[in-house]
Order: C-alpha cells, then structure tokens, then sequence
C-alpha cells in the first residue's frame, strides 16, 4: 500500500486548482483555514465549509497545516493561556469534523525563510533561495537589528557591506518582503518598524526558555488531542539553525528527542520535513525516520543543496543533497514495520514540497514554492521511485 499522495491547497484563491490537483493524482488534500485569524477558534460551521469544497471534487481534505500558534504561547505572555484553550477548541472541532492529523510548527516570529523566491537554475526553471550574506544584508544594514554585527563573522559582515553598496533600492525592497511580508502559509506579515519591536519580545528567551514553552505548550494540549484522537505533527524550523537572534528549538535530532520525551504519546509527533532538516549536513535523514519513524504522521518530500557558507537552493526532488533514494526506502521500512505490529495507520500522507517554477507555472501568480507544474513534476518523480522501491523490496 503506497504512502498517501497528498497536495497543499491554499483555498478558493490558490491559482492550482482542486481540479488540477486531481490531475496531478494527489488523492489528499492538505489545507488550512486561512482567513480566521491566528488564535481564533476554528468553527466547525467553517470547517465544514472548506471540507465540502474538497469533498465536492472527490478528494478528502486529509492534513490540517498548519493551525498556526499564536506569539503569545510561543513567549509565554499575554493573552497565552486564553489562546491555548482556543486551540484545544479547534483540535475539536476537526476531530468531529473527522480530520484528524495537525500540523503545525513551533517558530519564533517567522515560519519559513528565503531572500530569493526566484532563482534562476540551470534549466531555465526558478527556485526559493536562501543566501546568507543578502540575510546578513538585510538583519544588520536594512533592519538594522541593535547588536545584529555579533551575530556574523568578519567575512560575512564585509561581505554583506559589499553587498549593499551594489544592490539597487528595488533589489533591497524585494529582499525586504521576502523575508518580512510572510511567505504563503505564515500567518504573520510585518513592516520593518513592527517587525524590529516583534523581535524585542525575545529579549529574554533563549533556547531554554523556547523549549520550556513548547514543552508546556505540548503538556496542555496533546492530552486533548489523544482524547479527540488527533495525531500533532510539528513541522522543523526552516532554516534549522538560529536567525535574528532568535531561538531554535526544533531543528536537529537532540531537539526532536527532546519534544518526543517531553510527553511520550503517539499523538505528540513529527512532520518529517526532508527539506528543513537537509539543510543541516549534521541530521542523518535516514537514521531519523529509522529512530523517529513510529511516531512520523506526515511527510514533506523536498531536497535542498547547500553549500558551506549557509546558503541553500531548493533542488529538484531527486537530486540535491537529500538522498530520496535512501528516504523512501527508510519510510517504506517505517510502513512495513507498522504493518507487521497491526497499526492502522499504514498510509503516512506524504506531498512534494515546493517545486520550481517551470514551463506554464512562469506565467501564472502561484504562490512561492507551491507552483503547479514544478510540484506535479516532483510528484511524479517521488510515485515512480516509491514504486520502483516497493516492487524491489517485495521481489528481493
Ligand atoms: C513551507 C511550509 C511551512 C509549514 C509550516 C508548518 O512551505 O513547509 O510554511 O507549512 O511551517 O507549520
């Protein structure tokens, strides 16, 4: 039985539309309630509204991602335990809405980042980018982040000086809102005043402090999940690695130990995110879904090349520095284990994550990384090797 092909699905809006998904031969749909506010509660008057959208096209509306959590239950302040129970309220209503897998992610401030959502690569396609000296550009000679400089090295500090005195006032804007304005999905979109003032409310949470919250944050509501039997999927941080003097906490295998001790549920589990933890050439992919896999309830299929300075572009699915080979392998192992204990749940949801921008997607508005064409042909690819493995494994 093979993983659940799924597809992100932005709403009424998105330029790919249900009907193009079903072409594309995604069965599942993956999708969020994107116009209520971030802390408000999901009616179940609203979800079935977005459900029968799905439904009418003869999918299933399979993964939640994400219900976002609000700032204040990342910094444990304001209104925090106010919108903890609003989530609870919405983690029930999509039980009894029967969508029943949430994901979500635990970032400070932004969820994911680039400096370039149109990066040319050699086969005249586009790709997201993530460059390290224009990030450094932006944190200390754009933003102008107080004590960002600490942050860098000599080199990236010249480096990124060099860089701004070519960059043309356009060039800086657009670098501005990439990193700023929210990428499809985050729920936040800042100026550059808001956004400096946003990352004051960090002053006094590091790491520790971030992981005690998720931890608290976790202890409140995976015993509502169980109840309601919802599975919680946290997505990685992307990039995995500190930005803007922000911290990490779901970003190396030590950190997903962490969370998964933090309350040992099934219902407290992992997206399993190739893109996000590739980035860091220290996570052993396969190791993780072989140590983590019983409790991995979603998977993003997506592959990043790196270099040795930070920057990172996103690659076809197939080749970069992720070994999908070896990744597909790993989860149908994962599934057959599952088998083998009498799980249900045999049929892990899994989409390609993001693809480039290529033949028709070039004249079309999609949202960054969530082209049609880029992603049916990352599809396409991920299918045929999960095939290609599975009739190999069964024969040997
Ligand atoms: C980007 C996505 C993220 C992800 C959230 C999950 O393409 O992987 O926006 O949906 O971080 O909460």
């Amino acid at each position: 039985m093979n993983l659940e092909q799924t597809w992100r699905w932005y709403g009424p809006n998105d330029a790919v539309s249900l009907s193009d998904i079903k072409q594309a031969g995604a069965t599942g749909i993956v999708s969020a309630l994107h116009h209520i506010s971030n802390g408000e509660i999901w009616s179940i008057e609203e979800i079935q509204n977005h459900k029968k959208l799905i439904e009418k096209e003869g999918l299933k509306w399979s993964v939640v991602e994400s219900v976002p959590v609000h700032e204040d239950i990342k910094t444990q302040s304001g209104n925090f335990q106010h919108y903890i129970d609003n989530y609870k309220k919405t983690l029930i209503n999509l039980s009894k809405c029967n969508i029943k897998t949430v994901c979500y992610n635990f970032m400070p401030v932004l969820d994911w980042t680039r400096t370039n959502l149109d990066y040319l690569v050699e086969d005249g396609s586009s790709a997201l980018r993530f460059d390290m000296n224009e990030f450094a550009m932006f944190d200390m000679l754009l933003l102008k982040r107080p004590n960002a400089t600490s942050d860098y090295s000599s080199e990236q500090i010249a480096a990124a000086k060099a860089l701004e005195s070519i960059t043309s006032t356009e060039q800086k804007n657009n670098i501005i809102n990439n990193i700023i304005a929210g990428l499809p999905g985050a729920e936040e979109g800042y100026t550059l005043d808001d956004f400096n003032n946003v990352l004051k409310t960090y002053k006094n949470i590091g790491s520790k402090e971030l992981k005690e919250n998720l931890c608290y944050f976790l202890n409140e509501i995976i015993p509502i999940a169980e109840k309601a039997n919802v599975v919680m999927c946290i997505h990685p941080d992307d990039p995995p690695f500190p930005i803007l003097g922000l911290p990490r906490v779901v970003s190396t295998e030590a950190d997903i130990t962490d969370i998964y001790k933090a309350i040992e549920s099934p219902s407290n589990g992992l997206t399993f995110c190739t893109g996000s933890f590739g980035v860091r050439s220290d996570n052993d992919l396969v190791g993780m879904i072989e140590r983590f896999g019983h409790r991995i309830h979603f998977i993003h299929l997506r592959s990043t090349k790196r270099d040795k300075l930070g920057n990172f572009y996103e690659a076809n699915h197939l080749e970069g520095d992720v070994d999908m080979y070896e990744v597909m392998k790993a989860l149908i192992k994962e599934q057959n284990k599952r088998i083998a204990s009498g799980r249900k749940d045999i049929q892990i949801p899994m989409r390609p994550d993001h693809g480039h921008k290529m033949l028709d997607d070039q004249h079309k508005k999609t949202n960054p990384g969530y082209s049609g064409i880029g992603r049916l042909r990352g599809l396409a690819e991920l299918r045929g090797l999960e095939l290609g493995i599975r009739k190999s494994i069964t024969t040997n």
